[in-house]
């Protein structure tokens, strides 16, 4: 079958529901082919979908549990979507090439697409194809999106951010779960899950766990073991539960929120490009690089003549940081 290369087409193809044809959308969006938008605009936007944002150590079993949720939710035919993000390439670039092979098993299933996303350069590169990413699952139809990342930074978790709500896997493997409870990290997600159940120490950790939850008023943590099946029945039900919730009341709250990032990383691409054009370029930079180089000027009098005496403060205040996303309660 020739590759659909009009918007056109390939929006024909997604609405279809052919999974080549979604894959070939989120290799534009993450190319930054301006036919994403034009295809993104072709396509109904009418569905409703939950965006559940899966994150943890290395290791400490994503992908097997959303590979657990996969079964358990197309066993009632539930559309599925899986992104995969990986902004710590190279080490765990093999791990995703494992779950490649470990979610095979899901391959030829018209309910269920899975995409690894290769991590990005740039200012909120990453964040920036995901959320386009989901979008286009969106349009495609899947009422669950699952975006799984690694780690607990604060690039995860701007990644993370982007969902409707994040749970964060913890493991009694992983040695730092017990720190990470103590250094407040629960409070930054919407629930937890303790993993690996079937292993020593996941007793303690689910103690700890479950009297940090009630000290702080969290939610109850959900036990789970992905070789023995424990809790997986009961966390794909959740996951139902609150995507039903999030569509009959949506947090408008959470909406705005990402909205606004949205817009102002989208903004902030067009002002650096824009900025950088002005100012002359890769030719310029590569003249700039030259002469501090050779001595002839340093750093600070490069980026000067590269932005102008008027834009050289410091990051301070809202360029610095996002303010901090507050621990929202369902109850
Ligand atoms: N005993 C036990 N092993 C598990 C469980 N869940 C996952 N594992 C194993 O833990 C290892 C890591 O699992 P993954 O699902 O690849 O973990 P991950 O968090 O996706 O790892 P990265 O993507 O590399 O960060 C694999 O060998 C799994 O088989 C569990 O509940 N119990
Ligand atoms: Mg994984």
């Amino acid at each position: 079958m020739p590759r659909a290369d009009s918007p056109e087409e390939l929006a024909r193809e997604i609405v279809r529901g052919e999974a080549r044809a979604i894959g070939r959308a989120l290799t534009w969006i993450e190319a930054g082919d301006p036919r994403a938008a034009a295809l993104s605009a072709l396509l109904p936007d009418h569905h409703v979908t939950f965006r559940l944002g899966l994150t943890g150590a290395p290791g400490v079993g994503k992908s097997s549990l959303v590979a657990a949720l996969i079964d358990e939710l197309r066993r009632q035919g539930e559309r599925v979507a899986v992104l995969a993000v990986d902004p710590t390439s190279p080490i765990s670039g093999g791990a995703l090439l494992g779950d490649r092979v470990r979610m095979a098993r899901h391959a030829e299933d018209p309910l269920v697409f899975i995409r690894s996303l290769a991590s990005r350069t740039g200012v909120g590169g990453i964040a920036a194809s995901t959320d386009e990413a989901a979008d286009l699952l969106a349009r495609a139809g899947f009422p669950i999106v699952l975006i799984e990342t690694v780690g607990v930074g604060q690039l995860e978790m701007e990644i993370v951010e982007e969902a409707d709500e994040v749970w964060l896997l913890l493991s009694p493997e992983s040695g730092d779960a017990m720190q990470l409870l103590k250094g407040g990290v629960a409070e930054k997600v919407d629930r937890l899950v303790l993993n690996k159940s079937d292993r020593p120490g996941a007793d303690r950790l689910q103690q700890l766990a479950e009297e940090m939850a009630h000290d702080r008023g969290g939610l109850v943590p959900m036990a789970t073991s992905c070789e023995t099946g424990e809790g997986i029945a009961e966390l794909a039900e959740l996951l139902r539960k609150r995507a039903a919730d999030s569509l009959s009341a949506p947090d408008r709250e959470r909406q705005v929120r990402r909205i606004r990032r949205r817009i102002r990383r989208r903004a902030e691409r067009v002002w650096i490009a824009a900025g950088f054009a002005r100012a002359g370029g890769e030719e310029q930079l590569e003249r700039l690089a030259g002469e501090v180089d050779r001595g002839e000027t340093d750093l600070a009098a490069a980026v000067l003549q590269l932005t102008g005496p008027r834009s050289t403060g410091p990051m301070t205040g809202e360029w610095a940081a996002e303010p901090p996303c507050p621990k929202e309660n369902d109850g």
